[in-house]
């Protein structure tokens, strides 16, 4: 008898793609009385055991590069990532090029802040990135993240 042959298809996890700026690969090292003691791979971590339970493919990428940035990005469109997570960190206050990048793809994202943002220098209190933004986090320490996955995984299983 004849050897039926079964497509094995192979589904693919939504994808969801986390961005730390400048700096924050610092975490955990210095000024823990901004940013808390936990590490970002501590974060990383904790996103990844969170995606795994809920069947989502976490990407996780943090550089000190404006440019490499925006590049990552641009590549996550052609990823089919479907929403981004993303402390600009310094940036934030800056960045119009990172913004537009942002504005380019057109993936929803929310932005997270370790700190409270408004409690801070004045020059903290505007973000390029909060007009693009699904929800803005600011304060909450390393949690926000979390809660903005949380978030995200909602608005991916109901879409
Ligand atoms: O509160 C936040 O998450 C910020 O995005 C962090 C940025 C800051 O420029 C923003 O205004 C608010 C700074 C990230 C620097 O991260 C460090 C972490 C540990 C030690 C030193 C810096």
């Amino acid at each position: 008898m004849k050897k039926q042959k079964t497509a094995s298809k192979q589904v693919e996890k939504p994808r969801v793609l986390v961005i730390h700026g400048p700096n924050l690969n610092l975490l955990g090292t210095r000024e823990p009385e901004h940013y808390g003691s936990v590490t970002l791979d501590d974060i990383n971590r904790a996103l990844t055991r969170m995606a795994e339970s809920a069947g989502i493919e976490l990407q996780a990428f943090q550089s000190n590069h404006e440019g490499a940035l925006i590049e990552r990005v641009h590549a996550a469109r052609d990823q089919g990532v479907r929403a981004i997570i993303i402390n600009p960190a310094g940036y934030t206050h800056t960045s119009v090029a990172l913004r537009d990048a942002l504005a380019a793809v057109a993936i929803p994202f929310v932005e997270v802040h370790l700190s409270n943002v408004y409690a801070r220098e004045p020059f903290r209190h505007h973000s390029y990135f909060s007009s693009l933004a699904v929800g803005v986090i600011s304060g909450l320490g390393h949690e926000g993240y979390l809660l903005a996955f949380e978030y995200l995984l909602n608005k991916l299983n109901t879409d």
